[in-house]
């Protein structure tokens, strides 16, 4: 018998869609000639697995008007990986053994803002675009220990000498909502998908901070014309490895070198704004007049959980987050830390019971198939802790309330930062302060208390915990715990 014919795998592409729709592995419309309703900022794995796929059942519904137009603003990888697959993309939903993979063809448009400067002026001044959304990353931001602009952080600090030729997120948006308005274009609204407090509010103040200093004539005008919604998104996406393109191929059997891995579990909570906007409802969205509990829920039983999870997991040789929470000493701590002094911080809303949320948190820390590497989350962890612990702290002080537990992540971080984990292997430490934190953690060991007070002089960290005595002490008492007694011990609270 002559063997089976073999052909070469085909890239995926704009060619292959039909076949995809017909197959079940994409929702059945037509791409061609989408309007491009959307600019999306910052276009890594995480819009791909959220945003993106929440657009695409908008467009599967018969709205065309939200095609994407996806943005990297620093990097070139993901434009070279999707320009040839004309923006289409699989996105993988793994839940322990169950795998269900299906392409999302949302991305009308991938630019690299580097090479392609033109191309996204053209794209953000674009009359059919009402939405700019954006997922780059808290420290992308630009925000001071005051909450409001911080006009040396270099990508701001290079925008302020030449507005009209932006680099970061922040001078993008003003000099675009400026030139629509001086085109007589109205303005997109902005929603920004990172995990900050207040996330739309506080993009908002940075944009008028700057415009105050580029184009003061309209700083007035921006604050009444431009929505900027907060907005809580939710979903655990590693990063994409090579498995994946194995999967995917294996899935449709077409080559995809960019395709993306999540959990089956996502949530979009968004505060209600006027225009022109994608009916997200469709595949789950939720518009509310208050994102706050529900962000609060996130960023302080989630995403605080995740810190603890990534700091200890590394200490103790766990390459991942699911198997940091199989740790006993690890999960055991992470519940008394949600439960004694993360939980008891927030609000119960109608739509959000926080020990139901709490337990629903788990199965996601477990699932094993998601591989969420420890070292991925512990990146810029100096950004998050500003958002994440610090403020727990700040109000639990300010109640006289006890922090023995956050002051046990702290002091995680700073061994942590150590970058030798607890059987003596190095690590590199991800963090755009990397060089001055691994400095300041070296006396981790020899002298914890001066180490803590040089850690707490970051006010760019610890804002107005600066000063607060007792929360240093916490801190220095359970760093003494670790260099006398190891991690586990401060986990163990022996
Ligand atoms: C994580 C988040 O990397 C991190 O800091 O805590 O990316 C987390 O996975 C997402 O916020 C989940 O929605």
């Amino acid at each position: 018998m002559a063997p089976l014919p073999v052909g070469v795998p085909k890239r995926l592409n704009a060619a292959a869609w039909p076949a995809l729709v017909l197959a079940g592995h994409a929702r059945p419309y037509e791409r061609a000639g989408l309007a491009n309703g959307i600019v999306h900022l910052g276009a890594g794995a995480f819009f791909r697995a959220h945003v993106a796929t929440y657009t695409d059942a908008v467009l599967a519904s018969g709205d065309r008007r939200w095609g994407i137009t996806g943005v990297s603003l620093r990097h070139s990888d993901v434009r070279d990986a999707l320009a040839p697959q004309d923006g289409l993309y699989t996105l993988l939903e793994r839940d322990n053994d169950k795998l269900s993979a299906q392409v999302i063809g949302a991305l009308t448009q991938v630019l690299a803002a580097s090479g392609e400067r033109e191309g996204l002026q053209r794209a953000l001044c674009a009359p059919s675009v009402a939405l700019v959304t954006l997922t780059i990353t808290e420290k992308a931001y630009g925000i001071g220990a005051d909450g409001h602009l911080d006009v040396h952080a270099p990508a701001i600090e290079a925008d302020l000498q030449n507005p009209h030729a932006p680099g970061s997120a922040v001078g993008w948006l003003t000099a675009t909502l400026v030139a629509r308005r001086q085109a007589q274009v109205p303005p997109y609204a902005v929603l920004a998908c990172d995990n900050l407090r207040d996330n739309g509010h506080t993009l908002r103040r940075l944009v008028l901070d700057y415009a105050q200093r580029t184009f003061p004539q309209e700083a007035s005008w921006l604050a009444d014309a431009v929505a900027f919604p907060n907005t809580m998104v939710d979903r655990i996406v590693p990063r994409t490895i090579a498995q994946d393109r194995l999967d995917a191929q294996a899935a449709h059997g077409y080559v995809d070198e960019l395709p993306v891995r999540c959990e089956p579990f996502t949530q979009w909570v968004i505060e209600d704004f006027a225009g022109a906007r994608p009916e997200w409802e469709i595949a789950g969205a939720q518009f509310v007049a208050d994102v706050r509990p529900f962000e609060d829920a996130k960023l302080r039983l989630l995403n605080a959980a995740h810190t603890a999870f990534a700091c200890f997991g590394v200490l103790l040789g766990h390459a991942t987050i699911a198997q940091a929470a199989t740790d006993p000493d690890i999960a055991a701590f992470v519940r008394r830390l949600m439960t004694e002094e993360l939980a008891p911080t927030l609000t119960r809303a109608p739509a959000l019971d926080p020990v139901a949320y709490q337990a629903r948190l788990w199965p996601r820390f477990g699932n094993a198939a998601l591989g969420h590497g420890t070292q991925q989350v512990a990146m810029d962890t100096s950004a998050k802790l500003a958002q994440r612990h610090v403020p727990v702290m700040l109000e639990r002080r300010a109640r006289g309330e006890g922090i023995e537990c956050i002051a046990v992540v702290v002091a995680g971080w700073i061994r942590y930062l150590a970058g030798r984990d607890e059987s003596g292997s190095t690590y590199p430490i991800d963090d755009p302060l990397a060089a001055p934190l691994t400095e300041l953690a070296t006396a981790w060991r020899t002298d914890p208390r001066a180490c803590v007070e040089r850690f707490f002089a970051l006010e760019a960290v610890f804002g107005e915990l600066r000063n607060d005595k007792l929360a240093k002490d916490a801190v220095v008492r359970q760093l003494e715990r670790i260099a006398a007694n190891g991690v586990r011990a401060a986990l163990r609270g022996t």
